[in-house]
């Protein structure tokens, strides 16, 4: 049994549990970090010493990180379509990934902070411009990667989408002036028909309205 502490509206929690959802593993999520149990204890900060979530436990298993866990996953659980053993397959894919958890995320977050955590009050649309001038050619090119598809692996659905796509659900649904990327939309329509993904990447946000 896998243990997973985060709170269901965090981004790097719903990584991990679409995967460990997708890969149908036996789990169960503690509700831990902003709003709910505290992270800032000497045992949580002992299983993480920077005090945020997720963390998992799989039996002596203990870590944090959620791009380095879905790798933990896929490695340990996953099929050789979702974590192609062959290092000339994965290297490419896990390009994807790692640039999917880190400069596409970071900067949907910049829009997702600037929408839905800042204050009204506090809103400079400058920082929306900014954010806005950043993600654009980062979502152009994921919409060119994915124009073959329909996965990242082509016909494979690998730990990349998980990477690249756990972060679609907040691209898709914050109201900024988003462009009209047709392979980008069809790639999040095709993610939405996933049961793991919709339950689990797909959560509301309504809770961290205002909270910075
Ligand atoms: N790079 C880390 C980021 C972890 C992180 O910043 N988590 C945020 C939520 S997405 C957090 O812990 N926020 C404070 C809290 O919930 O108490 C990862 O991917 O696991």
């Amino acid at each position: 049994m896998i243990k997973v502490y985060g709170r269901r509206n965090s981004s790097s929690v719903q990584l991990v549990m679409w995967a460990i959802n997708e890969l149908g593993l036996d789990h169960e999520r503690l509700d831990f970090g902003h709003g709910h149990a505290s992270t800032r204890t000497d045992e949580y900060l002992k299983m993480n010493p920077m005090g945020r979530v997720p963390v998992i436990q799989d039996g002596d298993v203990c870590m944090f990180e959620s791009a380095a866990i879905l790798r933990y996953l896929a490695a340990t659980y996953g099929t050789d379509d979702f974590w192609p053993s062959d290092p000339a397959r994965r290297g490419p894919l896990d390009t994807w990934a790692e640039w999917g958890k880190g400069t596409f995320t970071e900067a949907v977050l910049e829009v997702f902070v600037y929408g839905v955590r800042l204050p009204p009050s506090t809103r400079d649309p400058a920082i929306l411009r900014n954010a806005t001038a950043r993600l654009i050619p980062l979502a152009e090119m994921l919409d060119a990667r994915i124009a073959e598809g329909p996965w990242l692996d082509g016909d494979r659905f690998s730990f990349a989408d998980i990477a690249c796509g756990h972060i679609l659900y907040r691209y898709f649904s914050l109201d900024w002036p988003r462009p009209e990327l047709a392979h980008l939309g069809r790639y999040y329509e095709r993610l939405k028909e996933r049961p793991a993904y919709r339950d689990h990447a797909m959560v509301s946000y309504e809770a961290l309205r205002g909270t910075y």
